[in-house]
């Protein structure tokens, strides 16, 4: 029975409101009354709930029966964000929800901040999935996100006396009415054991995985509804449980104590999210989670693909398997594991369908953050994947003989195992030997693929490799955080924006409206307004409006460089200090970020920062016009507020580092000019809207290669720069740091002798970058239409165009509508 004209699921006022109070009732056991704003949000949420799940069935039914090809999207990381604001959004009840609880006293605004954010990922490859999860429903393309339900997501940051403090984060404490779990499509996954031979009479072998342990995945179920569209698509992320026949005959034995452990060490597989991006240590139980999620994610295809055909052939025209960056690359032997040890099919077979499903992205060029596995770790925990793998680099590298005969070298660079005292697996290689695509996420990022990172497979391949630059959803980084700046749009385009993110080019008309000007500098003051209150509750000053709000909100990391923005606050202090008359427009230095934390040296940064802000925001001497800020604990929430308050975007990674970057495609959309080198899709935001209307500096990625390889020394720019030098004695002589005075003495020691990330080759132009942003901005109508030019021209940084790139050019998919009345 299809439920989508009951009133349950109505959509006037009346309806909306009766359901609301029901669930105030039946699911949270309160009246009126009683009610907490916890009680109010999660009546909200289940009424909201409601409404999506005739939608939700209908998908499932509409793509069974359609046949329609998928796209499984495998990630170790969804960092979703809130979901309340956004499902009544998209469901288009955002007012409607406003309005009821408007008329009983409540503002949703309020509500909306009971929600935990769920924080299951470390940055911008977790939040990447989220958007395109967001614009395949938006765009009504059969997907299922796979990923794993950590039950801690990334860590809670507190600031104490400085220095990044971190805390567990138990988002599932108040429940979450998001989720489904889905029992009765639990999957066991082995571990350990070892592999059996065996020899059938009809001369044929078969390999048998015995001795296992197994570890149970359940899923649960996020409903992803599109903008204003009845597409609902699944996220199934999987949580382990302790299997039943092993937990019992440990019980058996009498053991209870050793039971009870076992158990807790099964569960513990997602327990929490490992909290460094761009560094790969190799911990067994990484790895452990990666085989977990990957190989329930496996089964549950193979499971849905039996139920609808009989045949495995047409797998690559039912599936399109998407690698987010090697976490799930071992998908490629599990799915070869299932072929051909379950299913019986021959390699040669099983081998074609495994590399025509499958396609990988690559998200970093950080050596560091390249996986690889010991293999002696590998082989005990995962002995027949082990096996499988050995048998695709054999057949790999007969390949490879065949085209380079007598290239031992070559073959060693290519294997997909590393050789060496210890044996690696390298995760990178099995994914591009086992895809049909290999794609980087912004021109230069996929360009240096091809031609730093994987230059002989590019060599063997060159078709395989391509390029999708990021882009991100308009409904959440525009529509959802900056409801004021979306109507100004809509009232001047009207709101074909939100779907079709290049119609922006239409406010390009309103360039020179004086009017429009004026209500684009009115919604930024107001947003930073919001911004203010938001430092003043927790830093107990409120910051100047009218100073610039100078904003870099991302990872800690060396090679983003918060270090040189922290740089050039000093030496524009100091400039300052020496020349009081000094006539520079005021600024506030706003940053926020997490440290990875094993990464001693990014925490020292923050301390800096922390340091830095400690002494400019209490001289007299500056009065308001530096102000610097950490906040803390950043992460898509504060995003939402941090964001449209920005005047200026620090995008300032060394360039070729940054793969892409997604916070400056969101900084652009929401009013803010950027400060960027010629990084990621740095690159392809300047070019888009216009050189005149970015403010760049710096060494280019291949001057950056140029310089390493003749041997870079920084002290040759710190002698030829006296703003740098004095900023770097000053950080040495311990002003900053009374109380510890050699603290960051690392910190100066790296600048002096290494500066890997070369900030002191590009500091003096980013000085001179950050002094046109001060010319500019005090010429507010040039500023103004700076701004509309960025606005007007960042339609292609939507994800909906990225994601139609992928349908197209990789995945073969194509639009499949849900129509209720079916
Ligand atoms: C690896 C091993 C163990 C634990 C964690 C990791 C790991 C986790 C996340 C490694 C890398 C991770 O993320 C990398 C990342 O976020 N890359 C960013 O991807 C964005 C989306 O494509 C790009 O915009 C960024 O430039 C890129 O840094």
């Amino acid at each position: 029975v299809v439920q989508n004209h009951s009133s349950r699921v109505g959509m006037t006022p009346e309806d909306l409101e009766q359901s609301v109070l029901e669930h105030l009732f039946y699911t949270c056991g309160k009246d009126l009354r009683s009610a907490t704003p916890l009680d109010v949000y999660r009546a909200i949420s289940h009424a909201t709930r409601d409404r999506l799940v005739h939608r939700w069935l209908q998908s499932k039914r509409t793509y069974f029966h359609h046949e329609a090809k998928r796209v499984c999207y495998l990630s170790a990381e969804f960092l979703i964000g809130r979901a309340l604001a956004q499902n009544l959004l998209n469901l288009g009840i955002y007012h409607l929800a406003e309005t009821s609880l408007d008329h009983r006293g409540l503002t949703l605004k309020d509500i909306l901040e009971e929600e935990l954010d769920p924080g299951l990922g470390n940055g911008g490859l977790g939040r990447l999935a989220a958007c395109f999860m967001e614009s395949l429903a938006t765009l009504q393309y059969p997907a299922y996100g796979y990923g794993i339900r950590y039950e801690f997501g990334i860590f809670d940051q507190e600031i104490a006396n400085g220095w990044q403090v971190e805390r567990g984060d138990d988002w599932l404490r108040r429940g979450n009415p998001w989720e489904v779990p889905r029992h009765e499509l639990s999957v066991g996954v082995n571990f350990y054991g070892r592999v059996e031979a065996r020899v059938h009479v009809d001369g044929t072998k078969s390999m048998h995985w015995v001795d296992t342990q197994t570890v149970i995945g359940v899923p649960y179920d996020t409903p992803i509804l599109g903008y204003q569209n009845n597409t609902v698509n699944t996220l199934r992320l999987w949580s382990a449980k302790a299997s039943k026949e092993f937990n019992f005959s440990v019980f058996n034995d009498g053991d209870y104590r050793r039971a009870v452990e076992e158990k807790a060490l099964s569960e513990s597989i997602s327990k929490v999210l490992y909290p460094n991006d761009e560094s790969a240590e190799g911990k067994e139980l990484r790895l452990k989670q990666q085989y977990f999620f990957v190989a329930c994610s496996i089964a549950d295809i193979i499971r849905r693909h039996k139920k609808r055909f009989d045949t495995l052939d047409n797998l690559p025209d039912q599936i399109a398997i998407q690698l987010n960056d090697t976490h799930p690359a071992i998908a490629v032997a599990e799915l070869m594991r299932v072929l051909i040890d379950e299913e019986s099919i021959a390699w040669e077979k099983a081998w074609e369908l495994t590399k025509a499903a499958t396609g990988f992205t690559n998200h970093t060029l950080l050596p560091e953050a390249l996986e690889k596995w010991p293999v002696p770790m590998f082989e005990r925990l995962l002995p027949r994947i082990l096996q499988i793998i050995y048998e695709i680099n054999r057949r790999f590298l007969l390949e490879v003989h065949v085209k380079w005969p007598n290239d031992d070298e070559r073959k060693r660079r290519l294997s997909i195992i590393e050789e060496g005292p210890v044996k690696h697996v390298r995760m990178a290689h099995l994914a591009v030997v086992g895809s049909h695509s290999v794609n980087g996420v912004a021109e230069l990022h996929s360009e240096l693929v091809c031609t730093q990172l994987m230059p002989d497979f590019h060599d063997m391949w060159p078709q395989r490799f391509n390029n999708k630059t990021n882009g991100v959803t308009p409904r959440r980084w525009l529509l959802q955080c900056n409801p004021d700046l979306s109507e100004a749009l809509t009232e001047r385009i009207s709101d074909g924006w939100a779907r079709d993110l290049s119609e922006l080019t239409k406010i390009l008309e309103y360039k020179d409206d004086t009017e429009f000007r004026a209500e684009v500098r009115a919604i930024k003051r107001k947003n930073k307004e919001r911004l203010a209150k938001v430092i003043e509750s927790r830093h107990g000053f409120k910051p100047n409006l009218d100073s610039i709000f100078d904003v870099q909100v991302k990872r800690l990391h060396e090679y983003k460089r918060q270090l040189l923005n922290c740089l050039h606050i000093i030496a524009l202090y100091q400039d300052m200090k020496e020349n009081p008359e000094s006539d520079r427009a005021p600024r506030t230095f706003i940053f926020g970020g997490k440290a990875a934390p094993g990464y001693m040296m990014a925490k020292l940064h923050i301390k800096l920062i922390n340091d830095v802000a400690d002494i400019i925001n209490h001289d007299p001497a500056i009065r308001d016009r530096i102000k610097v800020v950490f906040l803390s604990n950043y992460n898509v929430s504060l995003a939402e507020i941090i964001i449209p308050g920005a005047d200026i975007s620090e995008q300032i990674s060394m360039a070729g580092k940054e793969a892409s970057g997604t916070g400056n495609m969101k900084f652009a959309m929401n009013g803010a000019l950027t400060v960027g080198t010629l990084d990621g899709a740095n690159i392809e935001i300047r070019e888009e809207v216009g050189a005149e209307n970015f403010f760049l500096f710096g060494l280019k990625a291949d001057e950056v290669r140029g310089l390493k390889g003749s041997g870079y020394n920084p002290n040759h720019y710190i002698e030829r720069s006296p703003r740098l030098r004095r900023a770097l004695d000053l950080i040495a002589s311990g002003f900053f740091s009374p109380d510890d005075p050699s603290r960051f003495q690392p910190v100066v020691n790296e600048l002096r002798n290494l500066d890997t990330y070369m900030l002191c080759a590009d500091f003096d132009d980013y000085f001179r970058a950050q002094f046109e942003v001060d010319q500019c901005y005090r010429d507010p109508e040039n500023w103004t239409s700076k701004v509309i030019e960025n606005l007007g021209n960042i339609g292609k940084f939507s994800s909906d165009r990225t994601i139609e790139q992928y349908c197209k050019e990789i995945w073969n998919l194509t639009p499949c509508p849900i129509d209720l009345t079916e």
